[in-house]
């Protein structure tokens, strides 16, 4: 009897596995573990991380001499300059990542004439000559501080700022109550097919255009630009750009 017990239970238990196995689908969810994260508690970058470019578009010069941390947070300065073109700071992680949820909590200084950008990218040694690269952006124009702006590229040739093409896809969210000046959480979780972004976990536009396709490297940036007059070029002043903390979970198949 004992035995004939046994096979009812397992026979049970290969029904129940079964139902598991036929329910299940390809959504992608995520799974919760922290696959990376930067809490900018270190005295400085660490350079098997982080890269820190060294190179000159539009009205900037990224120099790592703008990019220092202090208590935990990490400044990316735009600095003082006699010319049109002003040294700021850009850093960005060595390592690729896939489909997931990315994160930064982050505050911007009160000045117009810059954008604070948190964004992830393919190509990214390359994206400013010959790349045809993927992007995904969350930009903070300093002159606009009630406003987010949010965009997607897929196979964008060409520089950024351009016009709107296919590979372009861009919404820009506003509530006066709301303040770059303050910390919060930006995030955007990037699928195979739709980017959802957030501001504080509350889902601020889906992108279901121009979504990239190939694995990206986080980056954070504050740049200014002569030719995009909601920017208000040029800047007045030291403009800083403060992140506590960036964040990255990986997507994996449901498996139920
Ligand atoms: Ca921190």
């Amino acid at each position: 009897m004992a035995i004939k017990k046994v096979i009812i239970v397992l026979a049970g238990l290969l029904f129940i596995g079964y139902s598991a196995y036929a329910g299940q689908d390809d959504t992608l969810i995520i799974s919760g573990d922290v696959t990376f994260r930067e809490d900018f508690s270190d005295e400085s970058l660490s350079p098997e991380l982080w890269d820190m470019p060294t190179f000159s578009l539009y009205n900037f010069r990224a120099d790592p001499a703008m990019i220092s941390n202090a208590g935990g947070i990490n400044y990316l300065r735009l600095g003082d300059s006699e010319s049109d073109i002003y040294p700021t700071g850009f850093i960005y992680t060595k390592t690729p990542f896939s489909y997931g949820a990315y994160s930064a909590r982050m505050k911007i200084s009160d000045m117009p004439g810059a954008v604070a950008s948190f964004f992830a990218c393919t190509e990214m040694t390359k994206i400013f000559s010959d790349g045809t690269h993927d992007e995904i952006d969350f930009e903070l124009i300093t002159a606009k501080p009630h406003s987010v702006l949010m965009t997607t590229w897929y196979l964008s040739t060409g520089l950024e700022g351009g016009e709107q093409t296919l590979t372009h896809n861009s919404y820009t969210w506003e509530d006066p109550g709301f303040d770059i000046r303050q910390w919060h959480i930006y995030r955007f979780d990037w699928h195979p097919d739709k980017v959802d972004f957030f501001i504080d976990g509350e889902k601020v536009w889906t992108s279901t255009k121009a979504v990239p396709k190939r694995d990206m490297q986080i980056a954070l940036h504050i740049y200014t630009i002569d030719s995009w007059d909601e920017v208000k070029f040029p800047p007045r002043g030291e403009i800083r750009q403060m992140t506590d903390w960036v964040e990255y979970k990986e997507f994996q198949k449901n498996k139920f």
